[in-house]
């Protein structure tokens, strides 16, 4: 089972390259070919609007020089210019290309699974062109997954466009994708910060690398009996932690030690998670999954048997999901350099703070009128507006239902 994954924008790229750097060393992977093809190139593409990102992905080796797809100039933090493209200059074929490119890529692979694309929530591209491929790969591949991993933009503020944006974004994902997995740069900036004076977007992606690496390399638990990987890890993640349709937006912590027991590596995991809300009332988790690599002693499963009180009681699990904790283990780890990771996904209603803080600042900027003529100047309607606020809505309230 062969996964593609498409890389959006200058976030989307910057984040492959510790992504890809880790993933291409893992022997399973090498193996099963289930990310990588047989001459070890990446089942990836890498799309931007402008040149600069996508030359620094050429250097990578083990990029298939074809599937870099690029425009002249970026997307002004807009996403309707990013949905809609420079239709007057000729510049419109950038939708096509990726999709062309991705035809061929499916067409390599023995069985086609799905996609996952990588992009910010803020920026013109990541934003605008990543919703419209997630329409298009959707309407073109309905049959197949479609996994978002979305980069939230500092809540402190870098454009004025980045919650209309952002709004925007999250609506789209939630109807065309099986799943979202949202990073907040802020969450990962705050734990950086406590160990570092100045931050780079570097540090930061090796950072989230290591959590989608968490998730995404191959595991012993999936392993088949004949020691084959079958590549499934990301949608397995995805049956596992989406319930219900309605709740599709996943949160990854994650923790990598050398020398420490998994029941110190979990206890450190549970200090930097945010459990309460404002009001002291305690976030509750729908479904959550805990990947341990580095167990090469076998010890993982032992260990949570006088963990698993814990883990439920931090994520306040709902009582009506009889398995709220999956569990897989790999021997080896290569998220990064420490000997072992633990790395812990979990869809929990503490989404719906983000959500009405998006949907309460678009909707107040709006009402003003505030910068709305740049999203008409490049072809978005009071309808897109109109109509992502409401998907936003819902999904919140599917939230408080679902943990009512
Ligand atoms: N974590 C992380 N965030 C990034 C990185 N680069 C940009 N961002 C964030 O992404 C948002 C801006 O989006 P970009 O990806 O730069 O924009 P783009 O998709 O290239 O779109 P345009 O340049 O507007 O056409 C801001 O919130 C940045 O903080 C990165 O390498 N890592
Ligand atoms: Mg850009």
């Amino acid at each position: 089972m062969s996964t593609v994954f498409l890389h959006v924008g200058q976030c989307g790229n910057q984040v492959s390259l510790p992504f890809w750097k880790r993933t291409v060393r893992d022997e399973n992977v090498k193996n099963s070919r289930t990310f990588l093809h047989a001459d070890e190139l990446q089942r990836s593409v890498h799309i931007d609007s402008e040149p600069k990102v996508i030359a620094k992905i050429a250097k990578t080796s083990s990029v298939r020089k074809k599937n870099l797809v690029c425009g002249k100039r970026g997307r002004g933090t807009n996403w309707a210019l990013g949905y809609h493209g420079l239709l007057k200059k000729g510049e419109d074929h950038i939708v096509e290309d990726t999709m062309e490119i991705l035809r061929k890529e499916t067409e390599r692979c023995d069985s086609f699974s799905g996609c996952v694309l990588m992009h910010s929530l803020s920026g013109g591209t990541g934003s605008g062109l990543g919703s419209r491929l997630c329409e298009t790969i959707r309407d073109e591949y309905p049959m197949s997954h479609l996994l978002s991993c979305s980069f939230a933009p500092c809540q402190s503020g870098e454009s004025p466009l980045q919650h209309y944006n952002s709004l925007l974004t999250t609506a789209y994902l939630n109807r065309y994708t099986d799943c979202n997995i949202l990073t907040h740069n802020d969450n990962i900036l705050e734990r950086l910060q406590k160990k570092m004076e100045t931050v780079s977007f570097n540090q930061m992606n090796e950072n989230i690398a290591a959590a989608l690496c968490g998730v995404f390399l191959p595991t012993d638990t999936l392993t088949t009996k004949s020691g084959a990987s079958i590549g499934m890890e990301p949608w397995e993640m995805v049956r596992s932690l989406c319930p219900n349709p309605g709740n599709k937006v996943i949160q990854i912590n994650h923790i990598a030690r050398s020398k420490l027991s998994w029941e110190a590596m979990m206890g450190q995991l549970l200090l930097g998670l945010h459990r309460y809300d404002r009001e002291g009332k305690p976030y509750k988790s729908l479904a959550n999954l805990i990947v341990a690599r580095g167990d090469s002693t076998d010890s993982f499963h032992s260990a949570m048997k006088t963990l698993e009180k814990k883990v439920k009681n931090a994520y306040s699990c709902v009582p009506w999901n009889p398995f709220p904790l999956d569990i897989w283990t790999a021997r080896n780890n290569l998220t990064g350099s420490k000997s072992a990771s633990l790395t812990v996904a979990s869809n929990s209603s503490s989404v719906t703070d983000y959500l009405e803080f998006l949907l309460s600042r678009s909707q107040t900027m709006y009402k003003a009128g505030a910068y709305l003529h740049w999203y008409w100047r490049y072809g978005a309607t009071e309808e897109d507006f109109n109509e992502a606020m409401e998907e936003i809505s819902s999904i919140i309230d599917n939230y408080k239902e679902a943990v009512k």
